[in-house]
């Protein structure tokens, strides 16, 4: 076999030229959504090679640089691996454990008995959705500092969607993915998976994906500010203003009334106020919307007949359609088109997927969703979902008061570097009594922390995507245990986690189980805890919790009720993946509205809908900032891996040539760009695939700052985007910043 030949290479080779033997591990990778399996050579306590695992069950080989470099960002020098504690002269140096959690132990209560829990605030970055610790301790560890003081990089992201479909579905975790394996038209909206692998879509090979549509005779549509690599690869190309995306979906909503194209299909039945979303639709014809959304209105019309004629298409929409002014009214209208062309919970449309440690309910109905429970002390913005608006984080901070934050913990975030108006963060860092990072760098935002504990690196932890494999396009398990053997010095993140929660994994456990017992619709019901605990298995305490997760599952075990069922143990015995099967229909069982039905026009929706009406006349003729993302990134943080900074400048400002010569700026050069909030000076980069009017700037730039230890990254800084886009700039129904379709002026820099 092919695979087995070029594994056996790399170990011969290995062997050879060091005369050490090697062994074969498979592992996911944990650097992105899509979540593929790789194959690790290990030599020792080393990875000396990985690639592409040819027999994972979703990822089938597919590999990106990111994943072929895991064994240098494992063992790169500069990640640490003993806890730091700053001392009075500002410098950080390496303590044992033990004095460590004291310090952070003693700072935080001393913080909460003299101001209160609200005066420590939190903030979880993005790889807690990429670890088991994450998603299995930050909710105690949240629930135990017990502070409303909670932050995440969910506004700065996906916060639109949840909301979106918090209203749509009572669930804002219920998010439909495109079934892009079965699509017949993929639309996607300012989405670039060809850089980015993918997001709120797990999809490992997006590229192969999206050829295999082309190929059994679909079409991909891509609609973006600037002509990215998935654009070029697509049938065709949209440009759009940005922030323009709600109006050009208005208007698709408008045709498909206007030309009476809706057909809800299997939906019929299980959606209500389809009406209401007709009343407001009328305001936004195509003809209307064109001008301020940059499309002209016959694309608009012939694109919403495309969707209503084809057997099956799928509109997809990310960062461009959540980072956005109208976030939530986007990410809302995204699935609108999806549910009048009847594509919403069909094959080849968006579908649910069922997550291996899920459970499905039996009734459709429930609570349904709501905000604002309560609000920031400074700005009066809503809770969503349990927190608050990482772009006012900085506000709570500096200003004093009853309630001021005074100290913070950031798990796995560099807020300093992603967060809007980074450099009045950054400023506001400085300014705290106390921090805590659980972080293994000592990067831009770390270096304000009292106490940075560095979790393990990800090679001598198992690894199981909760997150993730609710957001897949093809129901799949799959459990990696550790590659490498413990560190005797380290600690792994979830006892970091449990201890400074104060919580003990084993009662944690405990309380799973009772839970279950105590659930009428659980297969456990009424059993004895400690029965049940005497057969849980795994090595550590996250794995006992997946198992408990996964026997309790819609496919699990039972504890005994279906032998054939899932457990951790099964996982283990198959390391390429368990493949569940396509996604399949799960309307009405689902909804959690109170309705029990997908309740299309929510009211806090349709009342956002009189802003948008307003951006209709707005003159559109300044410039704006949008993002990029790049094959070889990962936000901020994995530029200390060398074999992913070769090549040329990334961190450019791309400007169109017509505004390139209006501007008077030549490509290598350096431009002034100016926000309401910021200044900075980048090099130029001209290219006609941004669209006239716009500049792009990637994020997640901007390193070398005194006090930081990533080498690699200082020689090759770039720039920290975050410096120009404005903290005031949010989407008002999800606190969800705005990250692309900043004003800006440019200007050679002298
Ligand atoms: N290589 C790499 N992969 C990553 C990441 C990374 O940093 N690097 N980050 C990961 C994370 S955290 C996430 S959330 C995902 C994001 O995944 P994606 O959303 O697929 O990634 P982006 O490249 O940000 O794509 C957003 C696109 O929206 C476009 N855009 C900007 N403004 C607008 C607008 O107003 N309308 C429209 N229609 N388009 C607009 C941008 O030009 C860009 O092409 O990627 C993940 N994967
Ligand atoms: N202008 C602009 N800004 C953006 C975006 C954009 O498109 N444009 N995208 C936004 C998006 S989508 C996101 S998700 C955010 C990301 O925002 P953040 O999550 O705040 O930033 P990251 O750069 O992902 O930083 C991750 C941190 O986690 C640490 N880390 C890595 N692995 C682990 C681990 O296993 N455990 C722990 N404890 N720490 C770990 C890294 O050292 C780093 O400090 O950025 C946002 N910012
Ligand atoms: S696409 Fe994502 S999951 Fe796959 S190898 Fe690259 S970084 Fe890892
Ligand atoms: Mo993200």
């Amino acid at each position: 076999m092919k695979l087995a030949a070029t594994a056996n290479l790399d170990q011969w080779w290995w062997g050879t030229m060091h005369g050490e033997a090697t062994r074969t591990a498979f592992r996911t990778c944990p650097l992105c959504e899509a979540v593929c399996g790789l194959e690790l050579t290990v030599a020792g306590d080393r990875i000396v090679a990985a690639r592409g695992d040819r027999e994972h069950v979703l990822s089938a080989g597919f590999v990106c640089p990111k994943g072929a470099t895991f064994g240098q960002l494992v063992h790169d020098p500069d990640r640490l691996r003993r806890p730091l504690v700053r001392g009075a002269d500002g410098r950080h140096r390496e303590v044992g454990w033990d004095e460590a959690f004291a310090a952070a132990a003693a700072g935080l209560a001393q913080v909460q008995a003299r101001h209160g829990a609200d005066a420590v605030a939190v903030y979880l970055g993005n790889p807690n959705v990429h670890t088991m610790a994450g998603p299995l301790y930050g909710g105690p560890l949240v629930k135990a500092l017990a502070s409303r003081n909670v932050y995440s990089a969910s506004t700065v992201d996906q916060m639109p969607k949840h909301v979106s479909c918090g209203y749509l579905y009572g669930n804002p975790d219920a998010i439909p993915v495109p079934d892009i394996d079965r699509t017949d038209l993929l639309v996607l909206i300012g989405a670039n998976p060809l850089e980015s692998n993918g997001s709120l879509c797990t999809a490992p090979d997006f590229p192969g994906r999206l050829a295999a549509v082309q190929a059994r005779g679909g079409r991909v549509v891509v609609v973006d500010p600037r002509r990215t690599r998935t654009a070029a690869v697509a049938d065709e190309h949209v440009f759009v203003r940005p922030g323009g995306d709600a109006l050009l979906l208005f208007a698709l909503v408008h045709t498909l009334f206007d030309e009476d194209l809706v057909a809800l299909g299997r939906l019929e039945g299980h959606v209500r106020d389809v009406e209401r979303v007709a009343g407001l639709a009328k305001d936004f014809p195509p003809e209307a919307v064109a001008a301020a959304c940059g499309v002209p209105a016959g694309d608009i019309r012939r694109l919403a007949r495309d969707l209503a004629a084809a057997p099956s298409a799928a509109v997809y929409g990310r960062i461009g359609t959540c980072a956005v002014e109208f976030g939530t009214l986007t990410s809302w209208l995204v699935d609108v088109v999806n549910v009048l062309t009847g594509n919403l919970d069909r094959p080849g449309g968006v579908m649910f997927p069922l997550a291996p440690h899920a459970r499905k309910a039996t009734e459709p109905g429930g609570k349904g969703f709501r905000v604002g429970r309560w609000t920031s002390r400074v700005r009066g913005l809503p809770e969503v979902k349990g927190e608050l608006p990482v772009a006012t984080l900085a506000d709570e901070i500096t200003t004093p008061g009853d309630g001021q934050v005074r100290a913070l913990v950031t798990v796995a975030g560099n807020p300093v570097l992603s967060t809007p108006n980074s450099g009045q963060l950054d400023a506001a860092l400085g300014g705290l009594e106390f921090m805590v990072s659980v972080d293994p760098y000592l990067n831009e935002t770390t270096r304000h922390a009292d106490v940075i504990l560095p979790p393990t690196d990800p090679a001598r932890v198992g690894h199981y995507d909760f997150a993730f494999l609710t957001l897949v396009v093809r129901n799949t398990a799959a459990y990696s245990p550790p590659v490498l053997p413990k560190d005797p010095g380290g600690m792994d993140e979830a006892d970091i986690l449990a201890r400074l929660a104060g919580i003990d994994h084993e009662r944690l456990l405990l309380q799973l189980l009772q839970r279950a017992v105590d659930d009428p619709g659980s297969p456990v019901h009424g059993r004895d805890v400690a029965e049940l605990r005497a057969l849980v298995g795994g090595d550590g305490p996250a794995e006992r919790l997946l198992d408990v997760r996964l026997r309790l599952s819609s496919y699990g075990e039972g504890f005994g009720a279906d032998e054939s069922g899932l457990t951790l143990r099964k996982l283990l015995d198959h390391p390429h993946g368990v493949d569940l099967g396509p996604l399949q229909p799960r309307v009405p069982e689902v909804l959690r509205t109170p309705s029990g039905q997908v309740e299309l026009c929510p009211a806090p929706i349709a009342e956002d809908v009189d802003r948008l009406r307003v951006a209709l006349d707005r003159p559109s003729d300044g410039l704006v900032l949008v993002g990029r993302r790049h094959l070889r990134s990962n936000n901020s943080w994995m530029h200390n891996v060398p074999g992913l900074m070769k090549g040329r400048d990334r961190c450019t400002l791309q400007v169109h040539p017509h505004d390139a010569a209006a501007l008077r700026l030549a490509d290598g050069g350096r431009a002034t760009v100016a926000s309401r909030v910021g200044t900075l000076t980048v090099a130029v980069e001209i290219t006609d695939t941004v669209m006239p009017g716009v500049v792009s700037l990637p994020h997640g730039w901007g390193h070398g700052a005194p006090g930081t230890r990533a080498a690699v990254a200082a020689a090759t800084p770039g720039v920290n985007s975050n410096i120009l886009t404005d903290d005031h700039a949010i989407d008002p129904l999800s606190g969800n910043s705005v990250l692309n379709g900043i004003p800006v002026t440019v200007s050679p820099a002298t």
